[in-house]
């Protein structure tokens, strides 16, 4: 038997209500049940932990060991000129800017270092070092290498031929590799944005020049005594934030297409009742799909599942959290079990066996409640290990990479002898439809015979579709759990608004049923709800993981190129929002939304308000640099709200707006025709 100790060690101080911060029954159940065996969660300590004001207000300065210097906002406000400083003479906008700055930059780097590790593996791939991995999408990889100025076929006899594929991926690993690190020039994948945008970028000097350059500037421009202009700071914090979604971000999205496939629409489901009593139940928990791919491959393996049989299991049922589970949903329809905020509440089931960790949003309360059960917590990355004896580190390494993974399954079988009788799963869940990518939208909204986004733009353009949104990001325990992104999402396909989603924001829509094609009837408003069934796709379409927000990025560069919307991403009736976000990440993919012309919309709240005139220059002024802004907005139907008033915005400058009267129109009167109908 493993060591267990019993519950009661780590007892709330005081409890959250259930019912109160959650919106989802399984997360109340579950959450109940932690508090009956007397374990602390998040939500838990979200109550008796209030949030530091002056962090809050952006305006707390601790780069320096005169400070931490603080400089909130005074409750009364402040009249005639703003007089604070810190001891050096820091305004409250550098201040702010510097925090907001760094925030870009450890996203920035979050995404990229994910990136980065993504290309080794490929590297090892194309010097074929390793087995275990090999190309599964030799589309993608033809379909990026000219970005990478690598050349596909060869001239042979005055003829182009086809050129060698161990060569051209070779070519483009090795050029992938060098986006992180070159020493001239700028990335190559920032001309895949539609010509005027990158014109923009080029005219205001902030093309990145390679990726982890522009990390390592703004901490130099952010430390004590250097860059003292917030406007400056935040033209670094652009440029920083375009190497993460034109540069590292999307380097990991496309080679993780190549090694892994490129997703097509599949059926799943969503929420812990995916999890099953009587199977061995394995959690992958964190971002990169490299180990969880091995491992899904491991966990299908007749050795392994008949070892699991041996055990006295029926079978062995993965599950994923976060963002590692939006990687295995959308490529091999493994279902996650939870978002962001459930992750301590997949142990408390009492059924899971293993929970296997790799970087990134991952609680290191996971050890305290994994120290409650018998579920094995293993963390598996070289930088992300965590300071509690109960966590087994098994470090994965992609040159015996399935040899990793079949140890972690083996591991996780056996133990699961080692489950308390006392096992609680909740019943609900909800099936859903993921894997939507760009080939996917333009296969379902494209022309038939054009290739193109023509049938999505031909419906923008007559007001059937209003406009499109992009609602991603996380979960936050400041915030009622799911609520906002639920809200929000019914609220702008109500309006016609079609929704692309990510990261936890597309496992919170997957649980509460709004990725299924009949949600269409029953929550959209009469036009896309016609779009929707006649291609028989949801109105809400799943693209992925964090870093698969460039997705969406070349989405709307689809939607540009297919014309009638436009020169420019920032022409187009498009906005994007994180209703929940809590994670520096989002900060910087909405640094690199914003700067590709994309009004974005982030609830809860910004650390910004202590620094009213930098809050201002990102909510009104940066729309008259890039085409974009920021904006928050804590309330989800005003917020929603705001987005389709932007969309409207564009619709008019397009001069679109009275084709969706029309349409409009046409329902009343076919409303009105039905009615006189009926009533003979
Ligand atoms: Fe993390 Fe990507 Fe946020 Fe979810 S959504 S809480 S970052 S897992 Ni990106």
């Amino acid at each position: 038997m493993a060591e267990k100790i019993k519950p009661k060690v780590i007892k709330p101080k005081k409890a959250a209500d259930p019912m109160a911060v959650s919106i989802d029954p399984a997360t109340q159940e579950m959450l109940a049940r932690a508090q009956k065996l007397e374990i602390e969660t998040v939500f838990d300590r979200a109550v008796t932990m209030k949030p530091c004001n002056i962090g809050n207000q952006g305006t707390c300065c601790k780069i320096c060991a005169m400070g931490p210097c603080r400089l909130p906002m005074p409750r009364a406000g402040i009249e005639g000129e703003d007089t604070r400083k810190g001891l050096c003479g820091a305004t409250p906008n550098t201040i702010a800017a510097r925090n907001f700055a760094r925030m870009v930059a450890a996203g920035t780097a979050a995404h990229s270092d994910h990136g980065r590790s993504v290309a080794e593996v490929f590297l090892s791939v194309a010097r074929k070092e390793t087995d275990d991995y090999t190309i599964k999408s030799p589309e993608r990889l033809i379909q990026i290498a000219p970005y990478f100025g690598v050349a596909t076929t060869v001239e042979v006899d005055g003829e182009q031929q086809d050129r060698d594929f161990d060569e051209i991926a070779l070519e483009v690993a090795e050029k992938a590799i060098a986006e992180w690190g070159k020493p001239e020039g700028e990335l190559a994948y920032l001309k895949r944005a539609p010509a005027p945008l990158y014109e923009r970028w080029k005219k205001l000097g902030v093309l990145p020049r390679n990726i982890d350059r522009e990390i390592v500037e703004i901490m130099h421009r952010t430390t004590m005594g250097v860059d003292q202009d917030y406007k400056n700071i935040v033209k670094q914090c652009t440029r920083c934030a375009l190497a993460d979604g034109w540069g590292g971000a999307m380097i990991a999205t496309d080679l993780q297409d190549v090694m892994f496939g490129a997703p097509t629409p599949l059926q799943s489901e969503a929420n812990l009742g995916i999890m099953k009593e009587d199977h061995v139940n394995i959690i992958v928990h964190g971002h990169e799909p490299v180990l969880s791919e091995m491992i899904v491959a491991a966990a299908q393996s007749k050795e392994m599942i008949e070892y699991a049989h041996s055990k006295g299991a029926k079978g062995i049922q993965l599950g994923g959290i976060c963002c590692t589970g939006n990687e295995i949903l959308q490529r091999h329809g493994v279902p996650p079990a939870g978002n962001f905020l459930q992750q301590e509440l997949a142990i408390v089931t009492g059924a899971c066996d293993a929970m296997v960790v790799d970087v990134q949003c991952v609680f290191q309360n996971l050890a305290n409640v994994a120290k409650c059960f018998h579920t094995k917590l293993i963390t598996t990355h070289p930088i992300a290990k965590m300071e509690q004896d109960n966590v087994i580190h098994i470090e994965f390494d992609e040159h015996h990479a399935m040899e990793d993974a079949k140890r972690i399954v083996t591991m996780a079988i056996d133990n699961f002898q080692n489950r308390d009788a006392d096992v609680m799963i909740p019943k609900h869940k909800a099936v859903q439809i993921a894997g939507f990518g760009v080939e996917s939208i333009e296969y379902h909204l494209g022309g038939t015979f054009r290739g193109s986004y023509y049938t999505l733009n031909d419906n923008i353009i007559n007001g059937r579709i209003r406009g499109v949104a992009g609602v991603v990001g996380c979960n936050n325990a400041r915030v009622k759990h799911n609520e906002e992104h639920v809200t929000i999402v019914k609220e702008l396909i109500k309006n016609d608004v079609l929704v692309l989603t990510t990261g936890c924001s597309g496992i919170t829509l997957a649980m509460h049923g709004l990725l299924t094609p009949e949600t269409a009837q029953v929550y959209c408003g009469p036009g896309l709800a016609e779009v929707c069934e006649t291609v028989g796709i949801p109105p809400v379409l799943h693209m992925g993981s964090c870093v698969d927000n460039t997705r969406i990025l070349l989405a709307a560069t689809e939607v540009v190129k297919a014309g009638g919307l436009g020169d420019d991403i920032c022409d187009a009736p498009l906005a994007g929002s994180a209703p929940e976000w809590m994670s520096e990440k989002a900060i910087a993919i909405g640094q690199y939304v914003v700067a590709s012309g994309i009004y974005t919309v982030f609830g809860y709240h910004m650390p910004l308000d202590g620094a009213p005139e930098f809050r201002d220059y990102l909510y009104k002024e940066l729309e008259n640099i890039y085409g974009g802004m920021w904006d928050c907005e804590p309330d989800p139907v005003k917020h929603a709200h705001k987005m389709i008033a932007h969309i409207d915005k564009k619709r008019k400058a397009l001069g679109i707006d009275k084709a969706r009267e029309r349409v409009l129109m046409d329902m009343d009167d076919r409303q009105k025709m039905d009615a006189q109908y009926q009533a003979v």
